[in-house]
């Protein structure tokens, strides 16, 4: 299967729901009106996208409506396609060959570890010399979970025993990294909730360790969403935006969910770039994600 037609496919059910009610409402007008950008709007609002953006979206049709002088309801649904393409296409992904070390981090479950296996083969595949931390000292079988991962995507990997800690490991994966010049170093990290103390002081002393050790190495915080938990994901984002540097997201199981739309507000709301899509649970299932083919998967 080709990499556009796994976005497809990941987006069919957010399509069969979300997309269809936004059809059903234009294609319930002939003329442009007032009741058609209301209707709009709180369909929208209904359909994972959240308040803020579908106000916001619903403002911008307006106005484009009215620049574009149409009053035919058929040309509506082209109008939003733009709309929210411009939404996604608001920050330009830098492609940077450097060398980075990358923190995964995220409530229970999400899949960070699956990510970084996907991650791994990724950057593997590109040529790149990866190694993973194992810095989920918390969980008993994370370590085992990883090092599965490590061996499908053939990289190295560095552990240290349960329940030693997180912060050490990748202390020891940055020393191991610079001496044998690694490329990438993926680090793993225990996905504890999210409002607890610990975790924030967790991420602060591993944060205060890459800042010291990283040498030539960019930082990069991943924050990992699970896209079937819709609005709970965005205030997982909201909450962890305050305790890290997030520089990206990954969304993961959009392919399990008709809630692919949280997207737009993901990005309008949370103002954090969409870096990746999970959209099933194989190596290869990892996108970059590519706001294009996003916007021409949900409305072509
Ligand atoms: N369908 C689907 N399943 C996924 C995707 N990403 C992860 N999963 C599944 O989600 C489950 C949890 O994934 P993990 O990688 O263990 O999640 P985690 O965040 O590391 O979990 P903890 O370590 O317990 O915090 C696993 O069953 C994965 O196979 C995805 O993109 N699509
Ligand atoms: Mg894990």
């Amino acid at each position: 299967m080709g990499l556009f037609s796994k976005i497809k496919e990941g987006l069919k059910k957010t399509k069969d729901s979300m997309m269809k009610k936004v059809e059903s409402v234009i294609n319930s007008f002939v003329k442009i009106d007032e009741n058609l950008f209301e209707e709009l709007e709180e369909t929208l609002i209904m359909s994972d996208i959240g308040y803020k953006t579908s106000v916001f979206i619903c403002s911008e049709l307006r106005k484009k409506v009215k620049e574009t002088g149409t009053k035919d309801a058929n040309n509506v649904k082209k109008l939003l396609k733009d709309i929210i393409s411009n939404i996604l296409n608001s920050y330009n992904e830098e492609i940077i060959d450097e060398k980075k070390i990358i923190v995964l981090i995220g409530v229970n479950g999400v899949g960070k570890t699956t990510t970084i296996g996907k991650l791994s083969n990724i950057y593997k595949t590109d040529g790149k010399k990866v190694l993973i931390a194992a810095a989920d000292t918390f969980r008993a079988a994370a370590i085992e979970q990883l090092d599965v991962w490590a061996k499908r995507s053939d990289v190295d990997i560095i552990k240290n025993k349960n329940g030693s800690d997180p912060a050490s490991v990748i202390y020891d994966s940055i020393i191991s990294g610079r001496s044998k010049n690694y490329d990438i170093i993926l680090c793993d990290t225990a996905g504890r909730l999210h409002n607890k103390n610990n975790l924030m002081k967790e991420l602060e002393k591993i944060n205060r360790i890459i800042e010291r050790e990283k040498g030539e190495y960019k930082k990069e915080i991943l924050l990992v969403l699970d896209a079937t938990t819709g609005q709970n994901a965005i205030n997982q984002a909201i909450e962890f935006k305050e305790v890290a540097d997030i520089t990206g997201i990954v969304l993961t199981k959009l392919d399990g969910t008709s809630k692919g739309g949280i997207v737009i507000p993901i990005r309008y709301d949370i103002g954090i770039p969409i870096k990746y899509v999970g959209v099933g649970e194989q190596l290869d299932d990892l996108q970059i994600f590519d706001p294009d083919e996003f916007t021409d998967g949900l409305f072509d």
